[in-house]
């Protein structure tokens, strides 16, 4: 079998033996009747994390964001939302089409906003207007490289927020690698937000499973609306066991990604043509632009391909590399040989 150093997502590792081993002796039960031991303590192990009074386990980030703006708004209803969050771009249109709200986008700086442009976005008590009921932030930020949402203007966005009559949900689908990072806690970056997701199948490296997070009644409502949206499941324990695994044994080491995004950074800038800032890589993404090496990024995967080095191309000009538990800093170096060989025409 082919090695390949897969750059494409944090979302691409596969299970560890021992996790396996941990998923193969879970304890389970039926889920829908709330019965599934495994399940329970995911559950209240992650709303403690996040300072949270309840959390409810989801089959992906996705639904964890639907349910979240689903039980938050009213058809007919605006969310302020950054132009490139996942929400927004990469739900396949849910918001609209799930809780028929209407998303309000701004631009903000590698994906974080400031107050003040969410207070100029905030509709009058006007019936022409729609009703703006809910913010929702991302961090860390993906199309933002990985960017970490300071915590002070997570705090200024939420009282912001409250001082409106507004719902806070921060798609944390990431959030361990901001708290890696930041050494800031979960509970910390929790408290500025009514609801949190946060996702066990990227960086922490479990199959399947995301979860959210809020107040005992917020989560009530999205229990419904994940029966309705055909999220419930029954003995998935098997599943969440993979989940507390990586909480007890993937966080710390995200650290590790972390330098290796660093390293793959600093070895970019290096290369001519390549178009990137190493201090812009916080966390484990690393997004860069090709226009000036004259090749479109596409055709610059298909080359790397060729080399068993996967990466994913944005459009003609812009590359993204995540790193993760299967990428040692070997692969690094690998990889950074290749983009050499490449970039050179090799
Ligand atoms: N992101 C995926 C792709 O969908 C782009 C990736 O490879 O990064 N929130 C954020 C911030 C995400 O990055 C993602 C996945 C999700 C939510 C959705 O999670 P899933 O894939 O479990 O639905």
């Amino acid at each position: 079998m082919i090695k390949w150093i897969d750059l494409r997502s944090d979302t691409v590792t596969r299970p560890t033996p021992v996790m396996r081993k941990a998923m193969s002796e879970a304890e389970v039960g039926d889920d829908v009747f709330g019965e599934d031991p495994t399940v329970n303590a995911l559950q209240e192990r992650v709303a403690k994390m996040l300072g949270k009074e309840a959390a409810l386990f989801v089959p992906s980030g996705t639904m964890a964001n639907q349910l979240a703006i689903k039980s938050h708004t009213q058809p007919g209803d605006e969310v302020i939302i950054e132009a490139t969050s996942h929400p927004y771009n990469f739900e396949g249109g849910g918001g609209a089409v799930l809780s028929g709200i209407q998303f309000h986008c701004l631009k903000g700086l590698r994906g974080i906003l400031d107050a003040s442009q969410i207070e100029e976005a905030i509709r009058p008590d006007d019936h022409h207007f729609p009703v703006t009921r809910l913010i929702c932030l991302e961090n860390t930020h993906n199309r933002g490289g990985g960017a970490i949402y300071p915590i002070d203007k997570m705090a200024e966005i939420y009282w912001l927020a409250k001082s409106k009559g507004l719902l806070v949900h921060l798609d944390g689908a990431r959030l361990w690698n901001a708290s890696v990072a930041t050494r800031i806690g979960l509970h910390e970056y929790g408290q500025w937000a009514d609801s949190v997701s946060v996702c066990l199948s990227k960086g922490l490296g479990a199959p399947i499973g995301s979860l959210v997070a809020g107040s005992r009644i917020f989560i009530d409502r999205v229990h419904r609306f994940r029966k309705m949206f055909g999220g419930g499941m029954r003995q998935v324990g098997i599943i969440a066991s993979a989940g507390l695994y990586a909480l007890d044994h993937h966080i710390e080491r995200l650290k590790e990604d972390h330098q290796n995004a660093k390293r793959l950074a600093v070895g970019l800038k290096e290369l001519k043509g390549v178009s990137l800032d190493p201090k812009h890589v916080e966390t484990n993404i690393v997004i860069f632009d090709v226009t000036e090496t004259g090749k479109p990024g596409f055709q610059i995967a298909e080359a790397m391909k060729r080399h068993g080095i996967l990466i994913h191309a944005f459009g003609k000009t812009q590359i993204r590399l995540v790193t993760h538990l299967d990428i040692s800093s070997e692969d690094i170096e690998m990889a950074l040989n290749v983009f050499a060989k490449v970039f050179s025409g090799k």
